[in-house]
């Protein structure tokens, strides 16, 4: 996702922060092949030791976000916006919680990206991208920093309640994702698993339980589904981020999704049985395949 935003600021001083504790020496480069249109290379340069941004995009997995932003942030000016794009809840909140006077927001978005080799980067489907506010800073910065990331073309709006659009999304990466990472299937075969059509009804019942018990609007547990089911649909060739994760041997986004879900419910003292198997056993999955067995 950053090399897509990148890609479509490219022109705009858009530069790239360094992993912690790296300098590399040469620009980033790599192929991007736009939605419509010819593929292109883009030519990023890194972040300069006297530079400082007008605007910080954080597209890193959820559980890299907090060590990158505690490496990269004492060189920012506590003026410069940082809008998260993680999955899931909790990194979010982290983030919030540590840096409470700095602009911080946080983005959902359905444009989709993947990067079918290391060097080339395609934007495969486009959509909509919405920002909104975590702290009282990131309020004030809302307007600009909808301004600035429209100038990428896409199509970005300013949302009053982000946390909403980030629990609907996360319901839905709660429906899909640890299904398609566990049995091994792009999302649209998960319509005919016996395991997803067995747990699906009492995942949905736990969600929206927890839903309304943390202030949010509650659909009914029918209509959580049928958004699941109707994602899946239209996703149907998609491998979810995380059987990507899976099947590459990187440590997944679970304890942001249903983890999250699983972590809340022991808070808020609500049985969350569906959420703990499927967070464990793709801890289990996880865990086995970084151990190499
Ligand atoms: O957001 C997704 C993900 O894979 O993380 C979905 C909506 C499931 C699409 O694949």
């Amino acid at each position: 996702m950053g090399r897509l935003w990148a890609a479509r600021l490219a022109g705009r001083s858009v530069v790239f922060l360094p992993r912690p504790g790296r300098r590399p020496d040469h620009p980033l480069s790599y192929r991007f092949q736009p939605f419509q249109g010819e593929a292109f290379t883009v030519r990023i340069p890194w972040l300069a030791a006297n530079e400082t941004p007008d605007l910080l995009l954080v597209t890193t997995k959820a559980g890299d976000t907090l060590p990158a932003l505690t490496a990269a942030l004492p060189q920012l000016p506590e003026t410069t916006p940082v809008v998260l794009f993680q999955n899931g809840l909790g990194s979010q909140q982290q983030v919030a919680d540590t840096w409470p006077e700095r602009p911080i927001l946080a983005a959902t978005t359905t444009e989709g990206a993947n990067r079918p080799e290391p060097d080339l980067t395609i934007h495969a489907g486009t959509g909509e991208t919405h920002v909104g506010a975590l702290t009282r800073r990131g309020g004030e910065a809302l307007a600009e920093v909808v301004a600035q990331l429209q100038g990428s073309g896409l199509t970005v709006h300013a949302e009053t309640d982000i946390l909403a659009r980030l629990w609907r999304k996360l319901v839905i990466n709660a429906g899909i994702n640890p299904f398609t990472a566990l049995l091994d299937c792009p999302n649209g075969d998960l319509l005919r698993q016996p395991m997803f059509l067995q747990w699906i009804g009492p995942l949905c019942r736990e969600t929206a339980t927890l839903m309304a018990a943390a202030g949010q609007s509650t659909p009914s547990p029918e209509s959580l589904r049928q958004s699941i089911e109707q994602v899946a649909r239209a996703t149907a060739g998609n491998t979810s981020s995380m059987r990507a994760d899976v099947l590459a041997g990187r440590p997944t986004e679970i304890d942001y999704i249903n983890g999250y879900l699983t972590a809340l419910g022991q808070q808020l003292g609500i049985a969350t049985p569906v959420n703990q198997m499927l967070t464990e056993q793709v801890k289990q999955l996880d865990g086995s395949l970084t151990n190499g067995s």
